[in-house]
């Protein structure tokens, strides 16, 4: 039997790991019927909020982006999601970004769909437009080798455009395949492992990962990764973007 006071998840200044075993659920106003995990947000330090949902069948998210902008991905399952007035299915690995000042209604699911959600506080740019609804498909997205190494490859989900301040990336490493540098920058990140498993090291602690964990990572939190196993690890993962870098 496992011994319950034992845990992966670790929360520390500059990152935090957190494997499902602790998660213990929220109710949000107007996510109805489903399971919440906020699994990092602004008290842990965090500039953006991630959340796990795993829906029931009567599952219903309803709700309207203000000051923060918002991204749903389907890990699994299946949904409608009806945003601005147009309506699609969404099925694994389909995801909506539902800009600043938009109702959104997410209902129909089957039982025990499980949503990804990115929010970040949008911070519009002089002289650009605040971007529109988009919808989309992960699979149908391009996975070009990451810094010309064949055992890496990263999707790009949200358009390369000034518009945005927030990317969504997947990357995917084959076993044996690791970042070729320790990682040290301003931007901060999100994420949740979709599959697979292998070691982070972030802030110079090593961590094992596996599928489920998610990994918050304050800017400057110097991060590397490498994939073990039999199959690619891959994660789902937000980045600040785009953006001025200082008031200074
Ligand atoms: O985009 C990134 O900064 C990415 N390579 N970082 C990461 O996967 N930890
Ligand atoms: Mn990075």
């Amino acid at each position: 039997m496992e011994i319950s006071a034992l845990t992966r998840s670790v929360v520390k200044r500059n990152h935090a790991v957190i494997s499902p075993d602790g998660y213990i659920n929220s109710r949000v106003p107007g996510w109805d019927n489903c399971t919440v995990n906020v699994i990092i947000n602004e008290q842990m330090g965090a500039n953006l909020c991630q959340t796990l949902i795993t829906l029931t069948d009567t599952g219903k998210l309803t709700g309207k982006t203000v000051a923060s902008q918002l991204f749903f991905y389907v890990i699994s399952g299946q949904c409608t999601a009806t945003v601005h007035g147009g309506t699609q299915t969404l099925a694994t690995g389909q995801f909506v970004y539902i800009p600043i000042g938009n109702e959104y209604l997410i209902d129909q699911p089957d039982a025990g769909t499980q949503l990804l959600t990115f929010h970040k506080v949008y911070e519009k740019l002089d002289g650009y437009d605040v971007p529109s609804v988009l919808f989309g498909d992960a699979a149908s997205v391009a996975g070009p080798m990451y810094m010309g190494d064949p055992a890496l490859r990263l999707q790009v989900l949200l358009p390369d455009d000034l518009r945005f301040d927030m990317a969504v990336n997947i990357f995917t490493y084959d076993p044996g395949g690791h970042l070729p540098l320790v990682e040290t920058h301003i931007m901060e990140h999100g994420l949740i492992y979709l599959q697979g498993q292998g070691v982070y090291m972030l802030d110079k602690d090593w961590y094992p990962i596996k599928k489920g964990d998610s990994i918050w990572m304050a800017p400057y939190c110097q991060q590397w990764f490498t994939a073990m196993g039999k199959e690619p690890a891959v994660y789902i993962y937000y980045k600040n973007v785009n953006r001025f870098p200082t008031v200074v």
